[in-house]
């Protein structure tokens, strides 16, 4: 590995070495000579971490006396995968560390695969929670991530004769070292109980909330550093306990179990990441988990501001909260309740409060993705709660229902969704209760004020935004690919680790055949680092000459890797066809995990093993295409394959990715985006210029209008190349011990098609060639992936914190 050359300070070196030492020996409790990796882990990540709370102190201490308000960011989901890598990155040590252990006989970059991912999110959302996270220390605008400290995150994926299988995580079975355990911050969180009407002191009437179960939220908190270390921000995870750690009498009558059994139940909660949710009791734990999490934020930060400021009358002035996505928006209805019947606010007074406080993030249209609660459930569990969002819903359509009523229009404003059950829709309530609510790209945000929240943003015509989702480019260029970073800074000077828009330098590189042969070196390296490990999880062997063509997401219907693995099926009876023509030889990589209940999407990673078992055994196509699967895609799997990338796969339905966050990393790294006009890729076009990406298919206008129509292409109307790879699944060609196991995904494309992968083979088949083209040209292609790097810096999570921060947040950034 090489980094963008520092001068080594020895001393410091030596400083560090002793500390790291002190640490193993003091702290882990073992000595150089039985220490085993995890030990020196252990031991480099707490010398590493005592160099960050001198300024974590200062840097709270020094906001809280400058009064600065606050940013909380509440997720219910943080994938912040590895701490060692970025923290030394950030504190630039990353080189003197790396000198301190190896003087001790250790080396970095072993310690670094040691630690676990943690992987405390699924996706998209978590990750964009992560790269705020960092944005927000190194811009040092004073931040609070507030979320859970699941015990094990998103589940391990196992691949198992091609098919995928889940298997719990574990990342603090051996402590985590990051970490520190606040038990002195503590709230309580009820659930259940009643709403009792009182008598107020002032003789008013007045409820209060006797919940039937209290929990404790135990605050966890893990420091994130900032670049250059100059802020420090806590992300505070809480973690469930129970009140009564035991029955003692129960325990003593020989019920071992049933002595324990409620606090397991009530330490459920922060027990695992997305419980599955096909059972009530599956939907009933993820909404104590959303209420658990959220009621005990908002505690702790009411509590904070009455100790800074006094009275919360002011809290709009010093806190900005961000609800990512609907899963704390039931914080709308705790921070009435917690205003009203605990501090005693007047309705009107806490309503202006909490809808100048609160702010909302939309990161999907999808409808099974919008939660909706049972109000059934929601009595059960949080009655007051919902006698409040009853109060609230009324008074925002009192006044809209006034005069001549549109039943119609009525229904579609109302928090509560009464078409087949009644149910509270939560991105309803999120909208009603927040200051500003914001999409994630351009395009995302235009259809939020067409279509889901249509009729709210004709009553609240300023209220929606855009923020399109930017990454942090220490994370995903300068610390996962050192080789581009250090040409980078060789070119273009150190500027360009603190400044995006320094990228924009390479624009007159882009056709310097030196600088191309630069860059395509170090391309060529990370392939050869990613060719190895796939031999090692795989035991197949890519070659760094091939085109790497990436698709690395969630696997999902709408992302289409049904749509890759047909193109890689045609292209392979292409080959077959004619294998004596010259192809440009091309690996397809996909990685991605299936929600453990979503059959479709697993059956997709099913067929892309099977493809994948009979390409890469096929010789005829040998050194011309090949198909692997990585499994247990994660943070530090997409360290390793984005740099490696040349191809950047971004083809969902147009009008169903919010925005993605995938298709930027890649880009920064100069992979080529083949995409359709969808999410952020819009904009990526409009920065890296129409001719330096492959755009095919569909527009959403397009889709909306088909869906409208006849709903699907007919089967008649498919190309012979389309019938053709169908046809090959559909008579058992990739599973000749199961003919029919992929019927169901042929069945969802004859009969609906409701992802247009059909509609949009025959384009993606031809921009595919296009690509081809451009690849038998180097420089050309170069000259694109140069220009790709130069022209992303605007997707820096950065410019996206700044505009976050100066229109929604309204505090000040450096
Ligand atoms: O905004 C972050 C990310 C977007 O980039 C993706 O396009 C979007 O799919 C993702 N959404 C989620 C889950 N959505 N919900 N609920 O991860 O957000």
């Amino acid at each position: 590995i090489v980094t963008a050359a520092l001068p080594i300070d020895e001393s410091a070196v030596l400083v560090l070495r002793n500390a790291i030492l002190a640490k193993l020996t003091y702290a882990v409790g073992t000595t150089p000579a039985h220490a085993k990796d995890r030990d020196w882990f252990v031991a480099t990540a707490l010398a590493v971490r005592d160099r960050i709370v001198d300024r974590w102190a200062s840097s709270h201490g020094a906001d809280g006396q400058a009064g600065r308000k606050h940013v909380y960011y509440l997720s219910l989901e943080f994938l912040i995968g590895r701490l060692l890598s970025d923290t030394l990155h950030n504190l630039r040590l990353t080189e003197p560390v790396r000198e301190a252990l190896a003087g001790l006989g250790v080396d970095l970059d072993e310690l670094r695969s040691i630690e676990p991912d943690a992987a405390l999110g699924n996706g998209g959302l978590g990750r964009l929670a992560a790269c705020f996270m960092e944005s927000m220390a190194s811009l040092e605008v004073p931040a609070y991530g507030y979320g859970i400290r699941y015990e094990h995150g998103l589940f391990r994926q196992i691949i198992l004769d091609g098919r995928q299988y889940e298997q719990p995580e574990d990342w603090l079975c051996q402590g985590n070292p990051w970490e520190f355990e606040r038990s002195d911050v503590i709230h309580p969180v009820g659930f259940g109980g009643t709403s009792e009407e009182v008598q107020a002191p002032d003789g008013s009437r007045a409820f209060v909330w006797i919940p039937a179960e209290t929990v404790q939220a135990v605050a966890y908190d893990t420091p994130i550093v900032g670049w250059r270390g100059r802020h420090v921000n806590a992300l505070r995870l809480w973690s469930a306990r129970a009140t009564e750690c035991l029955l003692l009498d129960a325990f003593n009558m020989g019920d071992h179990v049933g002595a324990l059994a409620s606090r397991t139940r009530v330490e459920a909660i922060s027990r695992v990441l997305y419980p599955g949710d096909t059972t009530d009791a599956g939907r009933e734990l993820r909404l104590r988990q959303e209420f658990f999490f959220t009621s005990a934020s908002l505690q702790d930060l009411l509590a904070r501001h009455i100790r800074l400021h006094g009275d919360l009358a002011t809290l709009p002035d010093y806190a900005a909260l961000q609800l990512n996505d609907t899963h704390p928006a039931i914080a709308v209805a705790e921070l009435m309740r917690l205003l009203i019947d605990e501090h005693r606010f007047h309705w009107e007074d806490a309503w202006a409060i909490t809808t100048k406080t609160l702010n909302y993030t939309n990161h999907t249209l999808l409808p099974e993705a919008l939660e909706r609660w049972p109000v059934s459930l929601l009595e059960r569990v949080l009655p007051r709660h919902l006698q409040i969002i009853y109060q609230i819903n009324w008074l925002h359509l009192e006044p809209l229902t006034r005069g001549e009523i549109d039943v119609d229009l009525v229904k579609s404003l109302s928090v509560i969704d009464e078409s087949g059950g009644r149910y509270v829709r939560m991105g309803h309530l999120a909208f009603i209760g927040a200051n500003k609510v914001n999409g994630v790209s351009a395009l995302h945000t235009q259809l939020m004020r067409q279509t889901v929240f249509r009729d709210l943003h004709a009553v609240y015509p300023t209220r929606i935004v855009n923020k399109t989702n930017g990454i942090t480019f220490r994370r995903w260029l300068h610390q996962a690919n050192p080789r581009l970073s250090a040409l980078l800074v060789d070119e273009l000077g150190e500027e360009v680790l603190d400044q995006p828009d320094a990228l924009l330098g390479l624009e007159k590189l882009a056709d310097d055949q030196a600088f191309q042969n630069l860059f395509r070196k170090q391309r060529a390296a990370a392939k050869a680092d990613l060719a190895k490990v796939v031999a090692e999880l795989l035991g197949e062997t890519i070659s760094p000459d091939a085109l790497f063509d990436v698709q690395i997401k969630r696997i999902h219907e709408y992302k289409r890797q049904l749509l890759n693995i047909l193109e890689a099926i045609a292209l392979y009876s292409a080959i077959r066809a004619e294998p004596e023509r010259h192809w440009v030889p091309r690996v397809k990589i996909l990685a991605g995990k299936a929600a453990a209940s979503y059959h479709q999407a697993k059956l997709i990673i099913k067929l892309a093993n099977d493809v994948a078992k009979v390409i890469n055994s096929d010789p005829l196509v040998a050194g011309r295409l090949k198909v692997v699967f990585l499994p247990n895609y994660n943070v530090s799997l997409a360290e390793a394959i984005v740099p490696a990338a040349d191809l950047s796969e971004q083809i969902s339905t147009a009008g169903m990715e919010a925005s993605g966050t995938g298709n930027m990393k890649l880009a920064l790294n100069g992979a080529l985006t083949i995409g359709t006009l969808d999410g952020a890729n819009v904009e990526i076009r409009e920065c890296v210029g129409a001719e330096n990406i492959f755009i095919f298919g569909l527009t959403a206008q397009e889709v909306e209008a088909r869906r409208r129509s006849t709903a699907h292409q007919e089967p008649d109307a498919w190309s012979a190349r389309l019938r053709g790879a169908l046809e090959l699944i559909r008579v058992g060609t990739f599973s000749p011990d199961e003919p029919h196991r992929f019927d169901p995904l042929l069945h969802a494309l004859a009969v609906d098609d409701l992802f247009m992968v059909t509609a949009d083979f025959d384009a993606y088949w031809a921009a595919q060639r296009q690509v081809d083209d451009l690849w038998q040209s180097p420089s050309a292609w170069w000259r694109a992936s140069i220009l790709n790097t130069a022209r992303v810096a605007w997707f820096s999570s950065d410019r996206t914190i700044r505009e976050y921060a100066e229109e929604i947040w309204r505090v000040p950034v450096q």
